[in-house]
């Protein structure tokens, strides 16, 4: 099942069941203690309490008659790194410095962790993702994005969008944050998939289309097999000795880099599409 956070055109948001081409809208009021998209999401059983709560007075409405938003309520943003060899490669090649730093943590048990954004920089579908002012090579990494309860579940799945300016990550590794973290630095969206059955990890592709001027400059894809980590991997070293009352999301790292001569600019669209769960559309703004 998927579910999202959706604003009406009379400007009201509400939490909805994602079909093939409507949203069904749920009437949190019937349960006391489902307040929120995280309150269903980390709810014993978010399926069957989202079929409860099927506001049965709405008709289902079509998907273009409503705002998707981000799927975030309180959750902190965090994003692993390194976890495919296009990433491990591309990293090595852009800091020459540090190189062996990515070479070594790729196959290390510990992965590589680092906070992301918090939500007030986060932007849903539609909404502008950022350039840094002081970049001139600049990227998105689609990322599949696990969604995790304060209990350290794994809920669901969405897609992220990790912005990064390879250039200031490339100088010096202690530059991480700064490349990493900024106003609008995340994409998060459409919606999140409540899996009912494990991942096809083979099957699950991830594609990236950057659009400038209406044509498609850039096109890569990978899929999730090939992924060097697990899931519960991630979300255990992530939880260890740190709590996350609200919950959190966790970028999966990316298994797509475009060639060292692409930066993005201003005036791009940025699309990311993963199986099953839909397309993250962003347009790109600098300055
Ligand atoms: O080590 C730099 C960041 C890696 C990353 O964000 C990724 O592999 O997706
Ligand atoms: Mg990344």
């Amino acid at each position: 099942m998927r579910v999202a956070k959706v604003q009406l055109p009379g400007g009201d948001i509400r939490i909805a069941i994602v079909e093939e081409q409507t949203v069904r809208l749920l009437d949190l009021k019937q349960v006391a203690t489902c307040k929120s998209l995280s309150d269903l999401l980390h709810s014993a059983d978010p399926v069957g309490l989202a079929k409860f709560l099927v506001d049965r007075n709405s008709e289902p409405l079509p998907q273009a008659n409503v705002k998707f938003l981000a799927p975030i309520d309180q959750q902190e943003v965090w994003a692993a790194g390194v976890t495919y060899k296009r990433s491990q490669v591309a990293r090595m090649e852009e800091s020459k410095a540090a190189a062996s730093h990515y070479d070594k943590v790729y196959t290390a048990p510990r992965p590589e962790i680092f906070f992301k954004a918090t939500p007030h920089r986060v932007s849903g579908p539609n909404q502008p993702l950022r350039i840094r002012q002081d970049t001139i090579w600049s990227v998105p990494e689609p990322e599949l994005t696990l969604v995790v309860s304060p209990a350290l579940k794994l809920v669901g799945y969405t897609i992220g969008n990790d912005m990064s300016a390879r250039d200031i990550e490339g100088e010096n590794p202690l530059y991480l944050p700064q490349a990493k973290m900024y106003s609008e630095c995340c994409g998060l969206g459409p919606c999140v998939l409540i899996p009912e059955s494990p991942l096809d990890r083979a099957q699950t592709k991830i594609l990236l289309d950057i659009s400038r001027g209406g044509k498609v400059v850039f096109h890569g894809e990978t899929d999730l097999g090939q992924m060097a980590r697990t899931f519960e991997d991630l979300i255990s070293w992530l939880g260890k000795d740190n709590t996350f009352p609200s919950g959190t999301f966790l970028l999966t790292g990316t298994g797509v880099v475009p060639p060292d001569d692409f930066t993005l600019a201003a005036g791009d669209s940025v699309a990311i599409t993963i199986t099953g769960i839909g397309t993250l559309t962003n347009p790109i703004v600098q300055g």
